[in-house]
């Protein structure tokens, strides 16, 4: 990660940090006491690490008898809890890549899309947005107002309701234009909404069947301040279309930024960029390492 990015990440991290920090600096030599436990205990709950990480957490702390430095052998321990599937990678060498993003109403897939689209192009690759919410008022007018500032081409459809008639336009189209990678935003949906997920399957059948040439991303955007409720919703999404990885939203200015932690050990599946901001460079490719020891506030 670029040191401007570094720094972006520290800056929005810094509610949730601000309460780790309290008791992680406390730590000294030798066992925590009880006290210093049950408090971190709190703290780390209402970040939203979920219960079953922080009851690891806090079991490991009290065996744990610091002799070196508490604040890098609790980073390390932390880091140990996100590098099972930290491996995957979203830029693929093998292009076509369709990379669709998913998720409930709201949670910033839109923007999510433009930001991908912008931080794929400024890396020197060829991609297009493809308009596939078809149901939102204002989407494509949304998508067209960033396009232009982006300089990534938008594939919509006014006179359809049907995503999947747009999809296979924009892929079409990204096939014939030879592009890398052809982002695709969709309508918000609760899984509740039994039609949207079916009409989210037919995509993906729709893909599989006429463009399998085509990698396919799934993107789930979870914003961070849902909490663990989010991780129910990415659950039922996950049942219905197989999910790639997380984009998480939102990560600027919550105290909820333990949530990383949730999403590994509850879903298993990688966090691979998080939304800091409204502006397109507000976008950072997930790293970790820079992002435990943000929480911490180490180096
Ligand atoms: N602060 C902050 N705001 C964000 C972030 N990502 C998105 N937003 C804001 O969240 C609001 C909703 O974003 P959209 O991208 O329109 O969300 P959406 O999921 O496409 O919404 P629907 O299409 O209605 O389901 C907008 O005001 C965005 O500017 C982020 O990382 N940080
Ligand atoms: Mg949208």
């Amino acid at each position: 990660m670029v040191f401007n990015q570094v720094t972006k990440l520290f800056a929005s991290l810094s509610k949730t940090r601000g309460l780790l920090q309290s008791i992680s600096k406390r730590l000294t030599l030798g066992r925590p006491s009880n006290e210093t436990l049950e408090e971190f205990e709190a703290i780390l709950l209402g970040s939203d690490v979920g219960i079953e990480t922080t009851v690891d957490i806090i079991e490991w702390m009290r065996y744990q008898k610091f002799n070196h430095n508490p604040q890098i052998e609790l980073r390390n321990y932390l880091l140990s809890l996100l590098e099972q599937t930290a491996d995957s990678q979203l830029i693929l060498k093998q292009t076509p890549v369709v990379i669709l993003i998913v998720g409930v109403n709201g949670t910033g897939k839109t923007t999510s899309a433009v930001k991908l689209a912008y931080y794929l192009n400024k890396k020197g690759e060829s991609v297009i947005i493809v308009a596939a919410d078809t149901y939102r008022m204002g989407a494509v007018e949304q998508l067209q107002k960033w396009s232009i500032q982006t300089n990534v081409s938008l594939i919509y459809n006014k006179a359809t309701k049907d995503p999947s008639s747009v999809l296979f336009d924009g892929l079409k189209s990204a096939q014939a234009r030879n592009i890398g990678y052809s982002i695709v935003d969709t309508a918000g949906r609760l899984h509740t909404y039994k039609n949207l997920m079916n009409e989210l399957q037919k995509m993906y059948r729709v893909l599989n069947k006429r463009f399998p040439m085509f990698k396919i991303q799934t993107l789930l955007v979870i914003d961070a301040n849902l909490g663990q409720n989010s991780i129910i919703q990415a659950r039922e999404f996950n049942k219905n279309v197989p999910i790639d990885g997380i984009i998480l939203t939102k990560m600027d200015g919550t105290a909820k930024g333990g949530i990383v932690f949730s999403i590994y050990r509850e879903l298993g599946i990688p966090v691979k960029f998080i939304g800091i901001g409204e502006t397109l460079s507000d976008f950072i490719e997930f790293n970790a390492h820079e992002y435990v020891s943000s929480l911490l506030g180490i180096g």
